[in-house]
């Protein structure tokens, strides 16, 4: 299913969103786009290499992170957001505050991506439904500075469905048009590693929720639990930044399981990867006993490829 969201573009491929930090303490690249001309560089240096849309963000949302004021988040990105869009580039912002989205808004930002799903403020939901943009609701428990202490599931994938669907009825009560709504399952917020893997072989089901059926994003790259999996062999994790080959096999898996959207911080292997996913769905056959089963009928975003059920175990 190629879905169309207002201002965004369409491709009968996952799309692939690039990650401008302008952070000094972010996860896997603070510090390295922290100053306005090199995080605008960095941004027109995405979208040249293949980036769908350049998401913007000025505050770590790493565990342990300590906000920062609004003012301060405003000051980092609002050189880069409205540099971005007139350089004609699809630009989001990653903020959970209303007051950074509507600057951005304001500048000509296509997108609002809240890791908060509109918890952090409730302003945000009724800001996005004015502006008629397209919003990321994100699972989410709380704030970075204690986040591990709410990552506690018997079934983390029931759960983050019925917390997701939760946050989309809340945001669609404020106004927000359904067609508008991105859902994202939330990869490292309030999850430890073994919470991340059956979101990631369950993406169908995040995006198939009781008010129909979502785009999903995820956002995989660089993380902890990437590094985990790839410790060497004294336990030590391998560092963020050696992790982008695992990031584009996650980027593969995930677009050929149907998802809308890889957010990841270095474009080019993951261009292709969504490329490669692409092709392979479409000369893929259309297995002989479920060829009646149309996402529309079945719900699904796209149907798993029969590699995705080979690997993941589902039918
Ligand atoms: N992850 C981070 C920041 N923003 N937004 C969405 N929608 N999904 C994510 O998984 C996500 C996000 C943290 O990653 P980074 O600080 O390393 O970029």
């Amino acid at each position: 299913m190629t879905f169309q969201l207002p201002g965004l573009p369409s491709a009968d491929r996952c799309l692939v969103m690039g990650v401008v930090n302008v952070t000094p303490d972010s996860f896997s690249d603070g510090g390295q786009w922290y100053g306005a001309d090199a995080a605008i560089a960095h941004g027109l240096e995405l979208a040249a290499q293949g980036a769908d849309i350049v998401d913007v963000g000025g505050e770590s949302t790493r565990p342990g992170a300590q906000r920062i004021s609004a003012e301060e988040e405003l000051r980092r990105i609002g050189p880069v957001v409205t540099e971005l869009v007139q350089a004609g580039v699809p630009t989001s912002i990653d903020t959970m505050r209303a007051p950074v989205a509507e600057f951005a808004l304001n500048a000509g930002a296509h997108l609002v991506n809240d890791v908060s799903g509109g918890l952090a403020d409730p302003d945000m939901p009724r800001l996005v439904a004015a502006a008629g943009v397209s919003y990321v609701v994100m699972h989410w428990r709380g704030h970075s500075r204690d986040m591990y202490s709410r990552a506690v599931y018997a079934d983390v994938v029931a759960e983050v469905r019925d917390e997701l669907a939760r946050r989309v009825d809340a945001v669609v009560h404020a106004g927000v048009d359904p067609g508008c709504i991105v859902v994202d399952p939330g990869l490292g917020f309030g999850k430890r590693p073994e919470h991340n893997w059956p979101l990631l072989t369950h993406l169908e089901q995040v995006g198939t929720l009781a008010g129909g059926t979502f785009p999903v994003l995820v956002g995989a790259s660089r993380k902890r639990f990437l590094g985990n999996l790839l410790a060497g062999q004294d336990g030590t994790p391998r560092p963020f930044a050696d992790c982008d080959g695992a990031t584009v096999a996650i980027t593969a898996l995930a677009a050929a399981a149907g998802a809308w959207c890889a957010r990841v911080h270095q474009v080019p292997l993951n261009a292709d990867a969504v490329r490669v996913a692409a092709a392979w769905h479409n000369a893929a056959p259309a297995p002989a006993a479920t060829a009646a089963a149309t996402p529309a009928a079945t719900g699904a975003a796209n149907p798993p490829l029969p590699v995705v059920r080979a690997i993941t175990g589902r039918s």
